[in-house]
């Protein structure tokens, strides 16, 4: 019994470890921009867990844009984003399905250029979320990300000055968040040069600095009927 369990784990626990994701292509009005452009991409697919660490603003890595393109649109620009556990977009779940949580996207405006940005400071604006989309069946966002093929979009608001920005993508894990550190922080930045815009002031925070580990939204345990869910950080800016 014990040689059967110890082996049925030791075969388990590589296979959770590699369920974890990426953001790896980002597109504009429908048009694929490739594999891993336009992305501060971190070292490996693990995600972050500590909400006061400078890893929770871009990933690991992820507060140097050099050598990282920028892709230009126009404002209004509708932005897709998708996500995978590796360099496939078949073969398996984009995320993997046990991995439910909430989707965010938050927009913080360069001072020069994105590539030089680092995202410090109360620069990030909350302009999507997702969360808990359906109680009675315990449907998430990250459900529906995954039955998408890893994708979700976001519209940038037209209002937003044009110039250049980091797109920050985030979906939370909280298949172990009873306790904290547990919550999973998978963060993508996008590097966005909008050629139009409007002259809107819109609410920001920081990140890290807004989310605590004592947030209801990240520390939960869901696997309790949850019956609602209130997503970490500032309420959307819808422009
Ligand atoms: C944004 O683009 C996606 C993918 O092409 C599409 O499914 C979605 O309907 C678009 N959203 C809007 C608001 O146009
Ligand atoms: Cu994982």
């Amino acid at each position: 019994m014990r040689l059967a369990l110890s082996s049925s784990l030791a075969l388990l626990l590589p296979v959770l470890a590699r369920a974890h994701f990426t953001l790896q292509y980002v597109w504009a009005n429908g048009v694929d921009g490739g594999y891993n452009n336009y992305v501060r991409v971190p070292p490996n697919n693990n995600p972050v867990t500590d909400v006061t660490s400078t890893d929770l603003t871009c990933n690991v890595g992820g507060t140097s844009g050099a050598g990282v393109q920028t892709l230009s649109v126009a404002g209004g620009a509708n932005i897709t984003l998708e996500w995978h556990q590796h360099a496939q977009r078949t073969g398996e779940d984009a995320i993997s399905g046990g991995h439910k949580g909430p989707v965010l996207v938050y927009i913080a405006k360069a001072p020069t250029t994105a590539a030089a940005f680092n995202g410090q400071g109360a620069v990030w604006t909350k302009i999507y979320q997702s969360g808990l989309l359906t109680p009675s069946s315990q449907t998430w966002a990250s459900d529906v990300v995954n039955a998408n093929a890893g994708k979700h979009s976001v519209v940038l608001p037209a209002s937003l000055p044009a110039g250049e920005y980091l797109l920050r993508a985030e979906m939370i894990a909280l298949h172990v968040a009873a306790t904290y550190p547990g919550a999973q922080f998978y963060i993508g930045c996008a590097q966005i040069k909008t050629t139009s815009g409007g002259s809107a002031a819109p609410p920001k925070v920081a990140l890290p600095g807004a989310y605590h580990g004592s947030d209801p939204g990240i520390t939960v345990n869901i696997y309790n009927n949850l019956q609602s869910y209130v997503a970490p950080g500032p309420a959307v800016w819808t422009g």
